[in-house]
């Protein structure tokens, strides 16, 4: 695993990994959407209200008390209200459209504040779900709400039973169909990017040493050396919103080079 001595030089190779890469995968977690103003789980000392994240994103939380939960998630929503997509997700759609057609390009996201999609992302895989859609606890009704204000015990429109946000929380089984679509082009891919996160939530951090074991080679992306870093091959540090675009800009000359 290259030291990251020069960051030009480590962004030449991983640039001509990409060149010669069939199938691309990549992994993000909340690092991406930092620059865009969206604060990352344990960057705040995982703390919220007071709270840690793993105590309030759980269904004992909801069971126990539902407008606690209710309160951390529509004040979340309130905040993308205000929130755009930065240079690194651009970066990413730029990948997808002129680089990866014909779904060569899986974007697997932790991240559940829909930014790669609002940026153009059409191959994205939401393991943990989107901040956007509610779920019904009683039909199980499953609603796209957008950012629009939520009240703090939302009710069903079908049965007026408790809505919940449709997001995959600590101790619960992510998307079964997600889960194998990423699984699978983790497996299928040449290059594993994995960018932005901390890599210590599971099975989503699996899916990194899932990828070296099926032959990809893995670059990460990151401020910090992060759970990921040991099964990398090249580490890139520095902030995601400047190395995706140098990246792509790398790749874009070496082209056409
Ligand atoms: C399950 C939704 C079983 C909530 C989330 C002990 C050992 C191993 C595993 C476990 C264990 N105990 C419990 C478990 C399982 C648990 C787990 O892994 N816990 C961890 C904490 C130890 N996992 C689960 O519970 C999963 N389910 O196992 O179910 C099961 C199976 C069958 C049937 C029933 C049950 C469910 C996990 C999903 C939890 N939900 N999110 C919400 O978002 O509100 S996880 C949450 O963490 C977010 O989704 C987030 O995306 C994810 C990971 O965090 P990161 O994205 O990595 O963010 P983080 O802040 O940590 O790091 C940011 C990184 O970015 C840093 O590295 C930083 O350096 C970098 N960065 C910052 N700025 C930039 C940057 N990089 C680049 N540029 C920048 N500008
Ligand atoms: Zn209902």
């Amino acid at each position: 695993m290259h030291e990251p001595n020069d960051s030009a030089l480590l962004l030449h190779d991983a640039a001509q990994l990409l060149r010669k890469a069939r199938r691309v995968a990549a992994l993000t977690g909340a690092g991406v959407s930092a620059e865009s103003g969206v604060p990352t789980f344990r960057g705040s000392d995982g703390l919220w209200e007071g709270h840690r994240i793993e105590e309030v994103a759980t269904p004992q939380a909801f069971a126990h008390c539902p407008e606690l939960v209710w309160r951390f998630y529509n004040q979340r929503r309130a905040n993308l209200r205000n929130i755009a997509p930065n240079p690194g997700h651009y970066a990413l759609v730029d990948l997808e459209s002129n680089f990866f057609q014909n779904d060569r390009f899986s974007l697997i996201t932790q991240n559940v504040d829909g930014l790669h999609r609002l940026a153009g992302n059409q191959r994205v895989f939401e393991l943990h779900g989107n901040i956007t859609r509610t779920r019904c606890t009683q039909c199980g009704r499953n609603e796209a709400r957008g950012l629009e204000p939520l009240d703090d015990l939302p009710r069903c429109r079908e049965c007026h039973g408790l809505l919940r946000p449709d997001i995959v929380w600590f101790y619960e089984a992510l998307p079964e169909d997600v889960w194998d679509q990423a699984a699978n082009a983790t497996a299928a891919c040449d290059v594993f990017l994995v960018i932005g996160t901390s890599a210590v939530v599971y099975p989503a951090a699996g899916l990194v040493s899932a990828a070296k074991e099926a032959g990809a080679t893995v670059i990460e992306i990151n401020l910090n050396r992060s759970g990921a870093s040991s099964i990398a091959d090249l580490c890139l540090l520095g902030p995601s919103g400047i190395l995706l675009p140098q990246l792509v800009n790398c790749l874009r000359t070496a082209a056409t080079s």
